[in-house]
């Protein structure tokens, strides 16, 4: 080879570095960058701490990441050795506080010159977290060492959806708290923000309240198997300060076997027919249970702050409560024509439990027959193709659809039987957010849904990442057509979400991969 041939092939081979697209996810709503890079330690990352005025939690995310971008703990030889970057962070409102569902502002600019200057501006807390992921990912564009690229680079963006949600169960095996907070990492990594913690079903009552501790007591699997009460405060905070809401959900009237395990509330669960199932509905005419609700969900919401509590109200069988003869008696006594009518009765009666300024959440495939109120907000969880069933309703709507967003669909053994296909992340990227049976503004956004008869602490990463990606991207962006194998840029595609998986792999998330390395490094 000839010397010059070799210096073309280097500067061709310079230039195809500098002109690969930037990989970021989700991706952003606009940018506009140059090719410039410039080294970063991190003692430059470190000027953000030293050159602005900050809140404690702003300084103990911007430590995190300094620990996940940089892999040190060492931020102390920094104060032998100024960083010569300007890096201006300013946040009008500090406060960590949550508001409705897609009413907080999330919205940021990070820019960034080749003069070394780096500059963060958001409206509230919730806008720098996204900013300072946003940046990280940047500097993580080569991970052989770290630089800031793409310079002069200018980066405005905001989400689409305001509910990018995760559902995790902790009732058909128990999840370590160090589970939970690993999967609040990983959604602050994807900018999700709201974590669904479906708390209790049939098999367990993994959490210890005060005001009727016979609930974990009896229902849990074990004193090793229960979230205390400092456990949930932990939880529930260092999800705010990760920019994720916790809504807890204690499920009924079905799926309660586990309230029935004391002898003083033995009576007011009812085991349905088919036994092994073990699925058990509550007797919606005893006194005790609402005695139950009264004093479960006082315990849940001092525990959880959040405006929103989820009530369950799925899977609710009328041959259930044709096991007890004075069920019918009742019915007949107050008018209660049929079992619809009577689960409406429950849901009226259990509603005196919540206080008057939560919004509650209901799933939703029954509302044919079981009108929501116009305020409460139903999460659909049906397949996709059924939407009629809540077109034209005055609902705002939570999307997981089974035939997308059950990503234990195909995994699942339940009752004898694998249940499902096989969802992977291009079916869920391709998941329709904008159904037509549903005008716009009654979307919130959606989650994907971790049923856990066949997942622990081992496969939880596996199941939710990279596929949570895939929806948080959609998500984020608000594409809203159905994205077909036509119409998406699928090497781009695979390409920046395989660096997700990567980085998420660098920061401690065992995320399944996108797809093989020989494929990866010949997509792009
Ligand atoms: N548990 C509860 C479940 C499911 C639901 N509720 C479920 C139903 C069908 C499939 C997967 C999960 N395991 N409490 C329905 C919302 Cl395919």
């Amino acid at each position: 080879m000839s010397r010059n041939t070799t210096i073309v092939l280097v500067l061709a081979l310079v230039l195809i570095a500098q002109v690969e697209a930037i990989k970021l996810w989700p991706l952003p709503k606009q940018i506009t960058n140059g090719t410039d890079i410039l080294p970063f330690s991190v003692c430059d990352f470190n000027a953000a701490l030293t050159q602005n005025n900050l809140t404690s939690a702003m300084r103990t995310k911007i430590q995190f990441y300094a620990q996940k971008i940089f892999q040190t703990k060492d931020s102390v030889q920094c104060n032998l050795r100024a960083s010569d970057f300007s890096f201006t962070i300013k946040v009008n409102n500090t406060d960590i506080k949550f508001g409705e569902f897609g009413k907080d502002d999330e919205s940021y600019t990070l820019e960034a010159t080749a003069n070394k200057t780096i500059s963060i501006n958001a409206n509230t807390y919730f806008g720098f977290l996204r900013a300072l992921e946003t940046l990280s990912q940047l500097l993580r564009q080569n991970p052989d060492e770290v630089s800031l690229p793409y310079l002069p680079i200018q980066i405005q963006d905001s989400p689409s959806y305001g509910y990018r949600g995760v559902m995790i169960d902790s009732a058909r095996n128990y999840l370590k708290k160090s589970s939970i907070l690993r999967t609040i990492d990983a959604m602050m990594y994807n900018k999700m923000n709201v974590l669904h913690w479906h708390i209790t079903d049939d098999e367990s009552f993994p959490i210890e309240l005060e005001s009727i501790p016979e609930m974990s007591d009896f229902g849990s699997y074990g004193a090793r198997y229960r979230y205390s009460k400092s456990d949930v405060q932990e939880i529930v905070d260092y999800a705010a300060q990760s920019g994720v809401r916790v809504i807890p959900e204690v499920d009924s009237p079905g799926h309660v076997r586990s309230w029935g395990r004391s002898a003083k509330y033995s009576n007011i669960t009812i085991a349905c027919p088919g036994g092994e199932h073990y699925n058990n509905q509550l007797d919606p005419t005893l006194d005790l249970t609402y005695e139950a609700n009264d004093l479960i969900f006082k315990d849940i919401q001092n525990l959880f702050q959040d405006q929103y509590v989820h009530m369950g109200g799925d899977e609710v069988f009328g041959s259930c409560w044709d096991q007890r003869p004075s069920i019918k008696q009742f019915m007949a006594k107050n008018n209660i024509s049929d079992y619809n009518q009577l689960q409406v009765y429950y849901r009226n009666r259990q509603k005196k439990s919540i206080q008057a300024n939560r919004t509650k959440i209901y799933w939703a495939n029954e509302v044919q027959h079981i009108p929501p109120a116009p305020e409460d907000i139903i999460q659909f969880w049906g397949q996709s193709y059924t939407y009629n069933v809540i077109q034209n309703l005055p609902n705002k709507v939570i999307l997981s659809p089974e035939d997308f967003l059950y990503i234990n669909s195909g995994i699942n053994f339940i009752w004898g039987n694998f249940f499902g296909n096989f969802t992977t992340w291009l079916n869920i990227y391709q998941v329709n957010i904008s159904p037509v049976e549903i005008e716009r503004s009654r979307i919130l956004g959606a989650e994907t849904t971790l049923w856990g008869e066949v997942n622990t602490d081992s496969t939880l990463d596996v199941y939710l990442w990279v596929r949570s990606s895939a929806l948080a991207e959609r998500l984020w962006t608000g594409n809203h057509s159905t994205p077909s194998t036509s119409n998406i840029n699928m090497s781009d595609l695979a390409r920046r979400l395989s660096f997700m998986e990567d980085l998420m792999i660098e920061r401690g998330i065992n995320a399944a991969p996108v797809t093989n390395k020989f494929c990866k490094e010949n997509i792009g």
